[in-house]
């Protein structure tokens, strides 16, 4: 959906309910309460200007990864090892997942990426307000729009930060699986690092009902593979992991 005023609403509300849920664990007389408060508010602010900053006013097919960086240095969010976990072409279940077992993280289960997921947004260099008209899409358009750009800039420290056991979760049922092309291929892949990573485990998970286009023993996995080894990481494939399995049939 294109940005709105509502949306961004909705992104401060979204943060302030974030902010005050951490809040209620910390605090327990009301000073501190109100300190704390005070204290969060202003780095929502700072969050939401290091947002805007980086892609309003600006030509919206001309947003560079530096353009996102105030606002990355603001993000000290980390996960603990062995908890990553990335996915390729499996968006709703590998949420749903996320949601049961509540014990893998997902990009979209942090901070930054909670509050981006499902908005498009832009700005018009002729004016400093959002654009609420249109804004380029990262296929048909230009690659180097705010969204592409955003969610580079995030899967590549999010990749970075990774170590222990990263797991991805990808499609079984398209014929690549692993695609080169996607995020996961291009950003995320490249960015771990086998100084802290040690094995890539790969669940390839079948729509119900479908049969396999492509599995851990075929050409696509086995491209994956080479790129995990060739960086110096262990690679574990497995067909249907049973407890995401079980979400996908529920
Ligand atoms: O919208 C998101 N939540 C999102 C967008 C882009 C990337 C999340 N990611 C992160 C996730 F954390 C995953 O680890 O990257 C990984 C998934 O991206 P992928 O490209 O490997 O997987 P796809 O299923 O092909 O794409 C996922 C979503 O991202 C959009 C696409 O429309 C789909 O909604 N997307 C893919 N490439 C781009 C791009 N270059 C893109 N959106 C903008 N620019």
């Amino acid at each position: 959906c294109q940005i709105s005023k509502k949306a961004l609403i909705g992104f401060g509300v979204g943060l302030l309910v974030v902010i005050s849920f951490s809040l209620s664990l910390e605090a327990n007389t009301a000073t501190c309460f109100l300190d704390i408060f005070l204290e969060r508010i202003s780095a929502l602010m700072m969050i939401l200007d290091a947002f805007k900053s980086a892609f309003l006013s600006k030509n919206p097919c001309n947003i560079t990864k530096e353009d996102y960086q105030p606002l990355l240095k603001l993000d000290t969010q980390t996960i603990a090892c062995n908890k990553t976990l990335f996915w390729s072409k499996l968006k709703d279940l590998v949420h749903q997942y996320t949601r049961v077992q509540q014990e893998l993280f997902t990009l979209e289960d942090t901070l930054l990426g909670y509050m981006a997921d499902h908005l498009t947004w832009c700005g018009d260099p002729s004016t400093s307000d959002l654009n609420y008209q249109s804004c380029p899409h990262w296929r048909n358009d230009c690659s180097n729009n705010p969204g592409s750009v955003f969610w580079k800039a995030i899967s590549q420290k999010f990749a970075e930060a990774a170590c222990g056991v990263v797991h991805v979760m990808l499609n079984g049922s398209f014929t690549e699986p692993f695609d080169k092309n996607s995020i996961f291929g291009s950003v995320e892949i490249f960015n771990l690092r086998p100084e802290k990573v040690h094995t890539v485990q790969a669940w390839v998970m079948q729509d119900i009902g479908k049969g396999p286009s492509d599995s851990c023993s075929g050409s696509s996995l086995n491209e994956l593979k080479l790129i995990v080894n060739k960086r110096n990481m262990t690679f574990v494939c497995q067909n249907n992991y049973r407890p995401a399995r079980f979400v996908q049939c529920v």
